[in-house]
């Protein structure tokens, strides 16, 4: 996939000594207006559409309190499959140019969403590490923020807490055995949350997190949304391990590659694979197939 300003490099080398130290970056203001409102607009459609529906479907993940007069709107699901502003920005414009500046060459696209956090009350996200919802083969995806409106302490910003990237992963099921999605509260004790560290700023400013890093967010309770766009991705030869989690069901776009080509080539217990084309969307050849082309 073409990056829109592929020789840009959006990042200092300070930044990235950032980001591979502490975990994360805290990009202010980092997309330009014609692109913030852009995102905007494309998500004031979705909250115009959600007026006609009842319930929850497949794209729109509504609050029970959610009505045609008073929409609120948790989640959009893939918002780059579902809107052509939202794809641009994350396959080939900054969000793209952003991921391959701090993973340092060509990402892999894994999925999308964007969590709306409703005023008054709009739902916590409680303190966990993504990598266990969708494991790679290495430990590089990381997720790109953008707020799509000003976004203060009440509005339930996203807190990272620095250096937990190179911690313990946790365990996300609950006592029961059921996958819980969350740290459980003995760990969660065991971890100093005053060291957490609140990312606000203005509309389009950006935040990126590793897979392994602990984040969260409290619930909003001031009287605006707090909308919050967000795109994961990985270096190009990390790759999402199936039946696991998300992988498998993350879109139609996951695996879009951006910024070059993969070579496919994976280290699997230490040993160097340099596996076959992707054929997840073509279909796979035969092995006869591939054998009487070669000769
Ligand atoms: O919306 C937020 O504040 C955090 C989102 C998040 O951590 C997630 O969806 O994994």
């Amino acid at each position: 996939m073409a990056l829109a300003s592929v020789d840009q490099n959006p990042l200092s080398e300070d930044d990235l000594k950032h980001y591979q130290q502490r975990g994360y970056l805290h990009l202010e203001g980092f997309v330009d207006e014609e692109i913030l409102g852009g995102l905007q607009r494309a998500a004031a459609e979705f909250v115009e559409l959600s007026r006609d529906l009842e319930s929850s479907n497949r794209v729109l993940d509504l609050e029970p309190s959610h009505t045609a007069e008073s929409p609120r709107i948790r989640r959009l699901n893939s918002p780059v499959d579902n809107h052509d502003a939202f794809r641009a920005f994350a396959l080939e414009g900054p969000g793209a140019v952003l991921a391959c500046a701090v993973l340092g060459g060509p990402v892999r696209y894994h999925h999308s969403k964007l969590n709306f956090k409703w005023s008054g009350g709009g739902e916590e996200i409680k303190w966990h590490q993504d990598i266990q919802f969708w494991p790679h083969t290495d430990f590089t995806p990381l997720t790109i923020g953008v707020y799509l409106a000003d976004v203060d302490e009440l509005m339930g910003p996203m807190g990272v807490l620095p250096g937990s990237h190179q911690g313990p992963l946790y365990n996300q099921y609950l006592d029961s055995g059921e996958w819980g999605g969350a740290m459980n509260p003995q760990d969660v004790a065991g971890i100093d949350l005053s060291k957490m560290e609140w990312l606000t700023g203005p509309a389009g400013s950006v935040t990126v997190h590793n897979c392994c890093m602990i984040h969260g967010s409290v619930p909003n309770n001031s009287s605006n949304p707090r909308p919050l766009l967000l795109q994961t991705y990985s270096a190009v030869n990390s790759f999402p391990i199936a039946h696991i989690g998300a992988n498998g069901v993350t879109g139609h776009l996951s695996g879009t590659v951006i910024g070059g080509s993969s070579d496919q080539r994976i280290t699997v217990d230490g040993r160097e694979i340099l596996g076959a084309p992707d054929w997840s969307r073509a279909g796979a050849p035969t092995i006869f197939g591939s054998q009487q082309e070669a000769e």
